[in-house]
């Protein structure tokens, strides 16, 4: 397994570059500093009492979710500086590109329950984020962060190393015996490929368990939300260019003539991304 600490390693991009080809994950120690975690944890809190009130916890229920907190972004703005981490950034760089986008960016407060007792929904049983085989194709590539120390105990996320990039679904009993759980400390990021199978583990050390999850595409998938528009164009447009692009401010999709025929400078989707 390719553990490397981006402060303290020169090659750690190679290293779980390598690491992402070959076993279909790597874990970058280092990623976040103290500050940025405690951000962190306060923003989800903050996320989370408009979120569950606003949907209303059993709707939430009934989507089979646990903790799981969509457009995390738009709820609290802070979570837009992930997008500027310089080691996210040069993961994304090197696998699907400068001109990727952010498919899906989720925030997580995974509950703890009596061992056994976690209900079974779509986050705890093994599946890949990207459910398509390309031919080898890198076309997704996920940065979770642990905002949380992960271990076994509190759910650290099960990967099934060397599954990725596979035509068929490995057998139940191969994905469980062979999984293992992620362990780092907080302020790391995990990088795995989207074909990766993998699952939430099972939290049960009684303390809730923080994470959050990014998923970037080739420029020319679509994403499962459409970040431009649940953001709106100003919060879009006060941010860097870079953050522009991976929320989809340059593939978006004309609608109409007047559209269609601007500038190219002025185009809702920009040429030559893939
Ligand atoms: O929370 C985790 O550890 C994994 C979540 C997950 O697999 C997902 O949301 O697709």
């Amino acid at each position: 397994m390719v553990k490397v600490h981006c402060k303290k390693d020169q090659n750690w991009l190679a290293k779980a570059l390598e690491g992402l080809k070959i076993e279909g994950f790597a874990i970058i120690e280092g990623v976040m500093d103290a500050e940025f975690i405690k951000r962190s944890i306060e923003g989800l809190h903050q996320v989370e009492n408009i979120i569950v009130p606003l949907m209303g916890k059993q709707r939430l229920l009934d989507a089979g979710e646990l903790g799981v907190l969509r457009i995390t972004s738009k709820y609290d703005n802070f979570f837009l500086k992930y997008l500027e981490l310089p080691e996210l950034l040069q993961v994304v760089d090197s696998t699907v590109s400068n001109t990727g986008i952010l498919h899906v960016q989720q925030g997580s407060i995974l509950p703890s329950f009596p061992k056994g007792q976690a209900p079974p929904v779509f986050q705890n049983v093994f599946h890949m984020d990207f459910p398509r085989h390309l031919n080898g194709y890198m076309a997704s590539v996920n940065c979770f962060f642990a905002i949380s120390p992960f271990t076994k105990d509190n759910g650290g996320t099960l990967l099934v190393p060397g599954t990725h990039q596979k035509t068929e679904r490995p057998s139940e009993d191969y994905l469980k015996a062979n999984a293992i759980s992620v362990e780092c400390p907080e302020g790391s990021m995990f990088i795995f490929d989207s074909t990766l199978y993998h699952a939430a583990g099972e939290n049960n050390s009684g303390k809730d368990r923080y994470g959050i999850n990014h998923q970037f595409t080739r420029a020319f998938f679509k994403q499962q939300i459409d970040y431009v528009r649940a953001l709106g164009d100003d919060v879009v447009k006060a941010q860097i260019p870079r953050t522009q692009q991976l929320l989809g401010w340059y593939t978006r999709i004309p609608s109409s003539l007047e559209e269609y025929y601007r500038a190219p400078d002025d185009r809702l989707y920009r040429k030559g991304q893939g």
